[in-house]
């Protein structure tokens, strides 16, 4: 495959670029006004996910309209329980929920260790996005951690605390390995199939990783994906790995090539904890609140901070739905104006 703009391959490759590449989470839907037009058409977010070129156009509107490295296939996480037989329904502006949970082993009767093909939508709309982009720039595939995936599984649906998730390690520690084993095997078959169907690279998202302590950590998250990373050989890997703060030497051994930080972690430490990795973020979403100025300044800092090498630029976290537009442009434009002086 021959790209216009490999510069988020390189990175994480660890070559040298020209610039840091910047891309962002959560920079498809939310903020933009044309995602909000087509997701009027498709009448509802399931309904958006599971037609291909309607994902396929909001996933290349960042591209165009934000200018940014990379693009992110649109979907969620949460097709992953949905394939594995847990149906989730994701209500307007409050998000999704499940109207059955996991409480105990009888509610495993109907859930199954998820094939590729079961997520094919997903996979079309990767096809399509690939031809529709030609090259442009990369396409970033995805999934939850198992943690985070059980977590929604068995809760319900989004928590502040997720004490019902936690409760079941502490309660039932051998059935919650069970789920996560099962959840684990899903997604290194659905990884693989968006590998096979063009995603360049791949994020795994462990969102709740900061409520859990560092041992139950080790022990119900990072295990599982080291499993993941080790099973996936054709292409490279990113976790980002939310308030783990506490995991960054462990994470540092991981079969990944980069790793995602967010803002509560100091970058002149990782670097120090994660030596063999390129390190991708970690502005606080928050500082695009401020004037451009101040996103100018505040994105300057974080670049003078990890350096010109081994750095993707982007947040610490996904674009919450009130930054405006001119702010996130300032942001990208800023990475890509400032990454090229300063080398
Ligand atoms: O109707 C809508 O437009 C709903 C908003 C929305 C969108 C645009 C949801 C509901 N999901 C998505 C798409 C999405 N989700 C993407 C692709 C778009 C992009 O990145 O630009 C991705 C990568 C996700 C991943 C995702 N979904 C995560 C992990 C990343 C993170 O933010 O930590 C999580 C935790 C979810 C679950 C989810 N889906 C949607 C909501 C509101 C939530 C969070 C619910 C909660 O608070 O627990």
């Amino acid at each position: 495959m021959h790209f216009q703009n490999d510069l988020l391959l390189k990175a994480a490759k660890a070559e040298t670029t020209q610039r840091t590449p910047v891309w962002l989470m959560r920079q498809a839907g939310r903020i933009l006004p044309e995602y909000r037009k087509v997701r009027a058409i498709a009448k509802d977010f399931k309904t958006l996910v599971k037609t291909p070129e309607l994902a396929a156009e909001v996933t290349i509107q960042p591209v165009d309209i934000l200018g940014v490295d990379a693009a992110i296939i649109f979907s969620d996480i949460l097709v992953i329980p949905e394939a594995m037989g847990l149906n989730y329904e994701m209500e307007e502006s409050k998000g999704p929920v499940f109207p059955k949970c996991i409480m105990s082993p009888a509610d495993l009767s109907g859930i199954h260790v998820a094939q590729a093909e079961e997520l094919h939508y997903v996979l079309d709309a990767i096809k399509l996005t690939k031809r529709q982009l030609n090259g442009r720039v990369p396409l970033i595939g995805f999934s939850g951690a198992p943690w985070t995936i059980f977590s929604y599984m068995v809760e319900g649906g989004g928590s502040k605390t997720f004490s019902k998730a936690k409760k079941m390690l502490y309660t039932q520690p051998e059935f919650s390995h069970r789920l996560l084993t099962m959840i684990t095997e899903s997604t290194i078959n659905y990884l693989k199939g968006q590998i096979t169907a063009g995603a360049d690279i791949v994020q795994i998202f462990d969102s709740w990783a900061g409520i859990l302590s560092p041992e139950q950590y080790a022990e119900f998250s990072l295990k599982y994906i080291a499993r993941i990373c080790d099973a996936i050989d054709n292409a490279p890997t990113i976790v980002f790995a939310k308030g783990a703060y506490f995991a960054r030497e462990e994470m540092n051994k991981l079969h990944c090539q980069v790793i995602g930080m967010d803002w509560n972690m100091d970058i002149q430490e990782s670097r120090k904890m994660m030596p063999d990795k390129i390190l991708q973020g970690n502005l606080d979403p928050c500082a695009l609140y401020g004037s451009l100025d101040d996103v100018k300044r505040e994105t300057r800092k974080m670049i003078d901070a990890f350096g010109p090498r081994r750095h993707i630029a982007n947040l610490g976290h996904g674009l919450y739905p009130d930054i405006e537009v001119d702010k996130v442009k300032c942001f990208i434009d800023t990475v890509k104006e400032y990454s090229s002086s300063a080398r």
